[in-house]
């Protein structure tokens, strides 16, 4: 057994008796009541899911493990010479909560490394889709197909026991980690980069330098994309993602079927997509200007123009946050750094500077702040990632860390299949009529 997972065995042994005898002794104790409003309007902020990988607080933003992410950043180990830590450091931290010494990350970086073999179905799979398929419905297919080498399916049906559903569970894991930048760039350099051809991994690099590498991008593309996998990791369970990944493993569907189903949660516009949604947003701006760089007032309008047609502004909002995200500020840190006079850069700035007071003067959206997705095209775009259809299969890569943590600590734990009540619109009415 590796270091990490034995670890991660005894973290579990440890907590096993806390939940335990959290629903023996206490099961019964309230947490919260739910409102008409909830139910019909996506469960805000309802208290029903359980998660130790991160807490997302609405003022402050994400914590993994207890970290906020500038202190992920600082006290995770490195790279020699790069200034983001190791992506795979990140996954020890998600499972175990413990921040990895360089010591550990040796034997953690062999594992992924091995790992990082991709059965040649896959690759036809990829070279099999129609011309105008989305990245994302590709990435899905990827992973889906990848199921048959399932190890927790093949010992479902040997008849393992449910206290070790955690270890396949966990070899499964690591192995679609270890796999998920191959197919990233695969896909990448299919659609977009088609003279490069077949690229094979580099042994020697970390999760974030090969992805660099096998899109063809120079450094500090390496530290670009470890910030991004990083970044992007958890936000707690009940996004639609993380939700999505969770609801499908509790019915022991394994870690292929869940990630393949998270993947298709990301891809919508109200989630991760919006990170695509804001570049071709803003290109309309652009063209519209006519390659004139616009005042506050016609970006104003153009934010109005938008509001007014129905449309909601991609990269504002967020159904818990109440501050700017500090997945944004993490991204513009690095953009006043590397990029500070980059066009795209300013007018997304100039955004921040127009967009809240709109949002504000129309009065509906409860958080008027940026999230992640205003500023993450604009990092991959200065890179020469300009294809922003691509950008959601970057986030998916990132959210996966989150997901399969958070599935096989489910799968440790034992909790349940999930199966919410639903109630019928008269029984709503009748409860509204009640005294
Ligand atoms: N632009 C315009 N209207 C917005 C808005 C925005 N950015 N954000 C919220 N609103 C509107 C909602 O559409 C809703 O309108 P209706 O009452 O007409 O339905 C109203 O304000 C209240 O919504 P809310 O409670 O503030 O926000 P929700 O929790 O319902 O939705 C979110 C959250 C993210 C879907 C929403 O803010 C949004 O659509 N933002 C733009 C898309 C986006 O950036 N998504 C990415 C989020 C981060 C991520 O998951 O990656």
């Amino acid at each position: 057994m590796t270091h990490l997972k034995n670890k991660l065995y005894q973290k579990i042994q440890e907590h096993r008796p806390r939940i335990n005898k959290l629903v023996k002794e206490h099961g019964d104790k309230v947490i919260d009541q739910v409102t008409i409003s909830q139910v019909i309007q996506g469960m805000r902020d309802i208290k029903c899911l359980v998660t130790d990988i991160s807490y997302l607080d609405p003022q402050e933003g994400i914590r993994y493990r207890g970290y906020t992410l500038p202190e992920v950043f600082e006290k995770l180990p490195k790279p020699a010479g790069a200034e983001m830590p190791y992506v795979e450091a990140l996954w020890y931290l998600l499972l175990t909560g413990d921040i990895p010494t360089q010591e550990e990350m040796k034997e953690v970086l062999i594992d992924f490394n091995n790992r990082r073999v991709i059965p040649h179905y896959v690759w036809e799979v990829i070279d099999a889709f129609p011309e105008g398929s989305h990245p994302m419905a590709i990435l899905s297919a990827a992973v889906m197909v990848l199921e048959r080498e399932s190890q927790f399916n093949i010992r479902y049906q040997e008849g393992m026991s449910k206290m070790d559903y955690w270890d396949s569970t966990y070899e499964d894991s690591t192995n679609l980690l270890a796999k998920m930048p191959l197919i990233g760039a695969y896909i990448y350099n299919k659609l977009y980069n088609k003279g490069r051809g077949k690229v094979y991994p580099n042994p020697s690099l970390d999760f974030g330098a090969n992805f660099a590498y096998m899109m063809g991008k120079d450094k500090p593309y390496d530290d670009v994309s470890r910030m991004y996998f990083i970044i992007h990791a958890d936000h707690e369970s009940g996004n639609v993602s993380a939700h999505t990944g969770h609801l499908v493993a509790s019915a022991l569907s394994d870690i292929y079927y869940a990630t393949s189903a998270m993947i298709n949660g990301l891809a919508g516009p109200l989630h991760g997509l919006a990170n695509q949604e804001v570049l071709r947003w803003i290109q309309g701006l652009k063209e519209q200007m006519g390659g004139k760089v616009p005042s506050k007032e016609e970006m104003r309008k153009y934010v109005w123009d938008t509001l007014q047609s129905g449309q909601v502004i991609p990269g504002y909002g967020h159904a818990v946050l109440r501050k700017t995200d500090p997945r944004y500020s993490v991204q513009r840190d690095f953009c006043l750094k590397y990029l500070p006079n980059d066009e795209l850069f300013q007018l997304v700035s100039m955004l921040y500077d127009v967009v809240p007071d709109v949002l504000l003067e129309q009065g509906k959206a409860k958080n008027p702040w940026p999230n992640v997705d205003a500023q993450s095209g604009v990092v991959q775009w200065f890179y020469g990632v300009t294809e922003y259809d691509f950008y959601t299969v970057l986030f998916s890569i990132g959210r996966a860390i989150g997901v399969l943590a958070n599935i096989t600590w489910d799968r440790a734990l034992g909790y349940s299949l999930e199966r919410p009540k639903s109630l019928t619109t008269d029984m709503l009415e009748a409860k509204a009529s009640a005294k």
